[in-house]
């Protein structure tokens, strides 16, 4: 009689070790919602994400992408994954430094000067550093993606020099650093939710507004601002962001391909970004939007202006977080 059990125990085992290739994974159903509109590199990232997790979980999840704030703005849809009601979002930094003061550091004047070095920030030590506070606030950082160097658009004037600034009505990311850089700047500053930019535009409860090429196109900025000055004033990351208390149900073999999958799109949303960059500049131009750089004297000159927003905001931000930046990329240049 032990000689039967032991060999149906033994027979049980056999079965459960050859599991299923995929015993881990469930079948699942996940949310993605961003501000922009689908034709921006962002939907190529997604679209990206979307085979590899088909591909990963053999059809098991399905990836739902919701465009144009229809699922409320980066703050409100991040709000929505630290409670367990949305799966991911792809938002600014900018937006949520209400959540993570940290990220804040990203919105500092001037603090990179070309995508080679905020890939190099972002992929490296420093962006984990970053990625390690998130679990604090019920959010897991599954990869750094682009949103790009950002430009002054108006319907005023040409700004050409500092003084171009002065009294401009400039509606900001809801941020207190790029609040505090455009007053410094002269500038009227209107902190606002990026789905409400355009109408401010068009009915000129504002003149101007400040993104990166690609969003100007996508966003069709250029049908409600006249002039576009290449002030590349500050980088913006995008976070592929996932909800914490959701992510927490994931076998691991799940989570690792949640991780997988958005560096897979980042790769391909970054290219995306770069390649519709130009593209976008001129789409825009042959909409009509004049476009200016401004001289190296001028650019020297709004440099100045702003370095005081460093020290005005390193305690909010964090001073180990500022030091330890600063000191990134002074390994990087060096
Ligand atoms: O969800 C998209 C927003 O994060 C992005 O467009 C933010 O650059 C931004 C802005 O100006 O609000």
């Amino acid at each position: 009689m032990k000689t039967v059990i032991a060999t149906s125990l033994a027979a049980v085992l056999a079965v459960g070790v050859a599991l299923p290739a995929h015993a881990q994974i469930s079948e699942r159903t996940i949310t993605v919602s961003n501000g922009i509109a689908e034709d921006h590199p962002v939907g190529d990232g997604v679209e990206v994400m979307r085979q590899c997790m088909t591909d990963a979980t053999d059809g098991a999840w399905e990836l739902n992408a919701f465009w144009s704030s229809a699922l409320g703005d980066d703050l409100q849809a991040t709000q929505a994954l630290r409670s367990g009601t949305q799966e991911m979002v792809v938002t600014s930094t900018s937006p949520i430094t209400g959540i993570e003061p940290a990220l804040g550091v990203f919105d500092l004047p001037f603090l990179f000067a070309n995508a080679e070095e905020a890939d190099a920030v972002l992929d490296g030590e420093f962006g984990q550093y970053i990625s390690d506070m998130m679990p604090d606030s019920q959010l897991v950082n599954l990869a750094w993606w682009e949103n790009g160097f950002r430009n002054l658009t108006n319907s005023v004037r040409p700004v050409e020099t500092l003084a171009d600034f002065e009294g401009l009505r400039v509606r900001v990311m809801q941020n207190n650093i790029f609040l505090d850089t455009f007053q410094t700047l002269g500038a009227n500053a209107t902190p606002m939710a990026f789905g409400e930019v355009f109408t401010a535009l068009e009915t000129r409860a504002i003149d101007a507004q400040e993104n990166p090429f690609v969003t100007i196109d996508t966003s069709q900025f250029f049908e409600v601002q006249d002039y576009l000055s290449v002030t590349n004033h500050a980088y913006t990351p995008f976070m592929v962001l996932f909800s914490k208390p959701i992510f927490d149900t994931y076998s691991e073999e799940e989570q690792q391909i949640l991780i997988d999958c958005a560096v897979e799109g980042r790769d391909v949303q970054r290219q995306a970004s770069r390649e519709l960059s130009e593209q976008s500049l001129q789409r825009v131009i042959d909409a009509g939007m004049a476009v200016n750089e401004l001289s190296e004297e001028a650019m020297a000159e709004i440099r100045e202006a702003t370095a005081a927003v460093y020290d005005r905001h390193a305690e909010e931000i964090g001073e180990e977080t500022v030091e330890r930046m600063l000191a990134t990329l002074e390994d990087i240049r060096n």
